[in-house]
């Protein structure tokens, strides 16, 4: 290895280390201070490959508080810190009779990726992962199955996001035509106070326009109670997207195999699995442009909006060979994969797109989680010379730039929440 890697590699695991409480490990010092429900399952895949007690702990610290019904929330509130919007007041957690007794949380999910992470940490630890597995599995279950019951309720395969943070990619200009469409008036709009912008450059994270609508769904979730069929009824937003779905049908085939390694019944994972694989090639693949789009299940229209996210599928091995090829040349094409011009790969959103910022949020900067699910892809498919160039760039930006939470495609500058959790966890499963 050499002295370069090892010193990145130092720096990371004390990136890793600045953020542990002692109980889970914050996103980012200031800007993130809870704990978050995808950014602990890709934190979790990095302390895996060094330290698998830490990842065991990570996810065991969230689905404590998993809500009974098995909706894991995505956040788990740390009531030591209160200087984040919004806190444990204005999501009302306790309105809904399924959400913790004895824990704070949101009231809106992440990305599956657990079991996918709980599957990372299995391989490295073999049968030692025996014990932390038998409390994990029924959680997992628990968690997908309630995906599957509450958020596909005409059992297409596809499950719904209702707020655009449960994408994970909060402020993609995928969502501009559903938050355009949300005219709220003045009395509408909740009161609340904003922690973000005085914390980060104001520059680089949402419009306030953009707030106003997340604060708005939130009071209205709270309203019915966090009850899923009221909120189904009337929440204006309400989309089957790609990265979600992909996501879980990666983690259902991760569940399956855990199940196996505990010699429980793989059966249902698999059939959910294959279910989506089939719904996203048939309803949300966009032959044209050799991509996957979100649906609007409101409007009943694709969103055609090209993202990065689009391409995720690749991951959990949902295009066949044929689709897998148009969906690289649309990537060097569409502004995703600038490589041959010497770009720094890869924008969040088309380079080339009407809503396209370099510094803005999920608007168009490198995340290096979306850089993560893309190198894994590319190695699945057998696209070395892509993922090689990928891996490349990621571990350079890092190295060069520091660990940020997202970085400028067109100067590669950092910005958002420096020392941030998963670009030092996801760096340190690429580099060990
Ligand atoms: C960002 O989202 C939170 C809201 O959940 C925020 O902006 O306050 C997103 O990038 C999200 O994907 C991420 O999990 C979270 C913590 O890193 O920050």
């Amino acid at each position: 290895m050499e002295h370069l890697d090892r010193i990145l590699i130092r720096q990371a695991k004390m990136v890793l280390e600045f953020n542990w409480t002692g109980e889970y490990t914050r996103p980012g010092p200031r800007l993130y201070p809870h704990q978050w429900s995808w950014d602990s399952a890709l934190i979790s895949i990095g302390y895996s490959r060094y330290a698998p007690e830490r990842a065991a702990q990570e996810l065991l610290h969230l689905f404590r508080s998993q809500w009974k019904n098995g909706l894991l929330p995505h956040v788990v509130f740390d009531p030591g810190f209160s200087e984040y919007f919004p806190g444990i007041g204005f999501w009302d957690a306790h309105l809904s009779p399924d959400s913790p007794d004895d824990h704070q949380t949101s009231g809106v999910v992440q990305p599956p990726v657990h079991a996918t992470a709980a599957l990372e940490l299995y391989r490295r630890l073999g049968e030692d992962a025996r014990p932390f597995l038998t409390e994990l599995f029924p959680k997992l279950a628990a968690w997908h199955d309630y995906l599957y019951r509450e958020r596909d309720p005409e059992g297409e395969g596809l499950v719904y996001i209702r707020h655009p943070w449960e994408s994970g990619m909060d402020n993609s200009p995928i969502w501009d035509p559903i938050l355009l469409g949300m005219q709220l008036s003045p009395e509408e709009i909740p009161a609340y106070q904003r922690a973000d912008t005085h914390i980060v450059d104001p520059e680089d994270r949402p419009e306030m326009s953009a707030y106003d609508r997340y604060a708005y769904l939130i009071r209205l979730f709270a309203g019915y109670g966090y009850d899923e069929a009221e909120i189904r009824n009337s929440s204006p937003f309400l989309v089957q997207n790609v990265l979600f779905n992909a996501l879980l049908c990666r983690a259902e085939r991760d569940l399956a195999e855990l199940a196996r390694a505990l010699g429980e019944d793989p059966t249902r994972f698999e059939i959910r699995a294959a279910k989506t694989a089939r719904a996203m090639n048939g309803k949300l693949w966009d032959e044209k442009h050799g991509t996957y789009l979100d649906y609007d299940l409101r409007s009943g229209t694709l969103i055609r909006v090209y993202a990065a996210s689009g391409y995720l599928p690749l991951f959990a091995g949902i295009p066949d060979g044929n689709q897998a090829q148009s969906m690289l040349r649309s990537m060097e094409h569409h502004g995703f994969y600038p490589a041959k011009s010497g770009g720094i790969c890869a924008p969040s959103y088309d380079m080339y797109g009407y809503g396209f910022s370099p510094v803005q949020y999920w608007r168009g900067p490198v995340w290096i989680n979306i850089n993560w699910f893309l190198l894994r892809g590319f190695e699945r498919y057998g696209f070395t010379e892509q993922a090689d160039h990928l891996r490349a760039t990621t571990i350079r930006l890092v190295r060069d730039r520091g660990f940020y939470e997202y970085f400028n495609p067109l100067t590669g500058r950092g910005h958002g929440s420096d020392f941030f959790s998963w670009t030092a966890a996801l760096l340190l499963d690429v580099l060990l």
